[in-house]
């Protein structure tokens, strides 16, 4: 059984870039949701107790008759859980270390590279994800419908971004890119580093 992680900062703590009611909206509703819907899904089924990162890996052996509800709510849990750590109070800046030098050599400098994940969000048509991944051990910027995870096709994420309404709405209104370029203010690189630095281990 899965369980809706804690937050680990305020509901304001991401003010003004990211508002209050949206994070408690977005956590309290939003991820409960898909953790009560993804274990609804699975029991009964031989995931019931796996890590919620093997179910998504492995949607191909879950049953037919769970699969569409098992990809958007296994998938929702695991992208939010990923997400509250990816964001943090008093954070942004650039990553540092090996990470941005990996970024700066594939993207052509750190600017270069926000601009593309912005236009990737922003690009993605309805509610989705804006993703940094390793794909065979090179970094790639790409982005996925729904609750979709990188790691369904076998790539491994290490930075996502929700571009759901749900995550900018209440704020930036259909802003979408004005929502993205704020981000950054709160994108907390020591865990996509921490991410990186185990993935190229
Ligand atoms: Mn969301």
């Amino acid at each position: 059984m899965f369980e809706l992680p804690k937050l680990p900062y305020a509901y304001n703590a991401l003010e003004p870039f990211i508002d209050e009611l949206t994070m408690t909206i977005h956590h309290t509703k939003h991820h409960a949701a898909y953790v009560d819907n993804a274990n609804k899904a699975l029991s009964g089924t031989p995931f019931g107790g796996a890590p919620v990162a093997d179910v998504v890996m492995s949607l191909d052996s879950v049953p037919d008759a769970v699969r569409t509800a098992v990809r958007n709510n296994a998938g929702g849990h695991l992208n939010h859980s990923l997400f509250w750590q990816m964001m943090g109070p008093g954070k942004g800046g650039s990553p540092g270390g090996e990470l941005e030098e990996a970024i700066s050599k594939k993207f052509g400098g750190f600017d270069k590279f926000t601009e593309q994940m912005n236009a990737a969000g922003v690009g993605r048509f309805g509610s989705g994800w804006a993703w940094l991944v390793l794909n065979k051990g090179e970094l790639e910027i790409m982005s996925t419908p729904n609750q979709d995870n990188p790691i369904t096709e076998g790539k491994q994420p290490i930075l996502g971004i929700d571009v759901w309404e749900h995550s900018y709405y209440l704020k930036w209104k259909s802003n979408r890119a004005e929502y993205l370029k704020n981000w950054w203010n709160v994108a907390n690189w020591d865990f996509m580093k921490e991410t990186y630095v185990r993935l190229i281990g």
